[in-house]
C-alpha cells in the first residue's frame, strides 16, 4: 500500500488563500505558542498569514464549545489543492429558508436565533432515547477540523473548514437498534425568531426535514458540525448543531437540528416533498445527472463574479469517491 507523504517544500499555506485566515486563530496561536505546542496548530494558521483577513468579532461561544476547542485535531481532513472560501462569503451567502429565501437573509436575520439552552430529542429505534442537552451530546466527543467542499444543488460551491465530530460517533452514543434503517433529522420550528417560517408564501411545510440511510450516516465522512473557521458556528450556518454530508448536495446538510430519529422507513425530506422530480432522497453530487432545469456538470466556486466567474468541473460524489461503495448496486439516475 502506498502512503502519500507530502514533499517538504509543499507548505500547507500554499493551498489556501490568505483570506482564509480569521480572527480567532490569533488567540489560539498565542495560547499554543505559550505552550510551545506549535506542531498541533494547522500550518495555515501560522503567524505570518494571520491578520490579513479580519472579520467581525466571533460570536460568544457557549462553555461546552470553549472547553473542547483546545483539544481539536486540526486539519483531520483537508481538501488537497483547494483554497478555503473566505469567511465573509461562507457567512453571507447562505441558504437557510427559515430566515428567508435571499442569500443575504440568513446573515441579516439569524442573529435572533436562540441557541442557549439547546437540546436535541433522540427517539425511534435507539437503545438510549431521550432529550439530550447539547452539552451532554457533545461531551463524549473530541473536536476535529475537516476542510470539506460544499456543493449546492444550485451549482455553486465553497470550501469550508468545519469543526465537530463524526455523526457515527453520535449514533454509537445513542445506540441504534437492529430495526433502525434510516436517520431522520429535524430543524427547529420557532416562528417568532425565524421570519421565513411566518411567510405566507413559503412552500415549505416546517420543520425542515432531512434523512440518510443508516450506512450513509455511519460513513466516516458524515459529520456533525458545531463550528467553522476555528470558531463557534454562526447562526446563519446552522448553530448550534448541523449535519455536513460532503458528497451530497448542500440541502442534505440540515441546520440547527433539534431532533434525530432512528426509523425503519426512508423519511420524506423537505425538498422531495416540494419537487420530487427535481430533488431526490439521495442527492449525491453527480455531474452526469442534470437537474431538470440546469446542468450539474460544472459549478461556480465562490467567490465568483461577473469578470471572474471561477467555473470548475463538478466531480462525482463531489470528489469523495470513497463513498462509491455505498451505492454499488444502485442506478444513480433512478436514485438521484
Ligand atoms: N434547516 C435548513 N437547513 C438547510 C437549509 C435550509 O434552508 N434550512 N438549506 C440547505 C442548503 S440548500 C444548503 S446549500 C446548505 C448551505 O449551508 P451554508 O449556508 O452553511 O453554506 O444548508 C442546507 N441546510
Ligand atoms: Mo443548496
Amino acid at each position: 500500500m502506498l502512503i502519500r507523504v507530502p514533499p517538504p517544500s509543499r507548505a500547507l499555506e500554499s493551498e489556501v488563500t490568505p483570506e482564509s485566515v480569521y480572527l480567532s486563530r490569533r488567540k489560539l496561536m498565542q495560547a499554543s505558542l505559550a505552550l510551545a505546542a506549535v506542531g498541533a496548530m494547522p500550518g495555515w494558521a501560522r503567524a505570518d498569514t494571520l491578520g490579513t483577513y479580519v472579520d467581525a468579532e466571533p460570536a460568544k461561544a457557549p462553555g461546552w464549545f470553549e472547553e473542547k476547542l483546545s483539544g481539536t485535531r486540526w486539519q483531520a481532513v483537508v481538501a488537497e489543492g483547494e483554497s478555503i472560501t473566505p469567511f465573509k462569503d461562507a457567512t453571507h451567502y447562505n441558504n437557510f429558508y427559515e430566515f428567508g429565501t435571499g442569500k443575504g437573509d440568513p446573515a441579516a436575520n439569524a442573529g435572533k436565533l436562540q441557541v442557549e439552552p439547546w437540546s436535541v430529542m433522540v427517539d425511534g429505534e435507539v437503545a438510549k432515547p431521550g432529550r439530550y442537552a447539547i452539552e451532554d451530546l457533545i461531551k463524549p466527543h473530541a473536536f476535529e477540523e475537516r476542510i470539506y467542499r460544499l456543493r449546492c444543488v444550485e451549482a455553486w460551491s465553497m470550501v469550508i473548514p468545519w469543526l465537530g465530530f463524526p455523526l457515527a460517533d453520535l449514533l454509537k452514543q445513542v445506540q441504534p437498534t437492529s430495526a433502525a434503517r434510516y436517520v431522520r433529522f429535524e430543524t427547529l420550528v420557532d416562528a417568532e425568531h425565524m421570519p421565513g417560517q411566518r411567510s405566507g408564501f413559503s412552500l415549505i411545510d416546517w420543520p425542515y426535514v432531512e434523512g440518510l440511510r443508516l450506512d450513509e450516516a455511519m460513513h466516516p465522512l458524515a459529520f456533525m458540525a458545531v463550528g467553522m473557521y476555528g470558531r463557534v458556528l454562526p447562526a446563519q450556518n446552522g448553530a448550534p448543531l448541523r449535519l455536513v454530508v460532503p458528497w451530497k448536495y448542500g440541502f442534505k446538510s440540515i441546520k440547527s437540528i433539534v431532533r434525530i430519529s432512528l426509523v425503519d422507513q426512508a423519511p420524506k425530506t423537505t425538498w422531495e416533498r416540494i419537487a420530487p422530480n427535481e430533488y431526490g432522497f439521495y442527492a449525491n453530487v453527480n455531474p452526469q445527472v442534470d437537474h431538470p432545469r440546469w446542468s450539474q456538470a460544472t459549478e461556480r466556486r465562490l467567490p465568483s463574479g461577473l469578470f471572474s466567474p471561477n467555473v470548475i468541473d463538478t466531480r462525482m460524489f463531489n470528489g469523495y469517491e470513497e463513498v462509491a461503495g455505498l451505492y454499488a448496486s444502485m442506478d444513480l439516475r433512478t436514485y438521484y
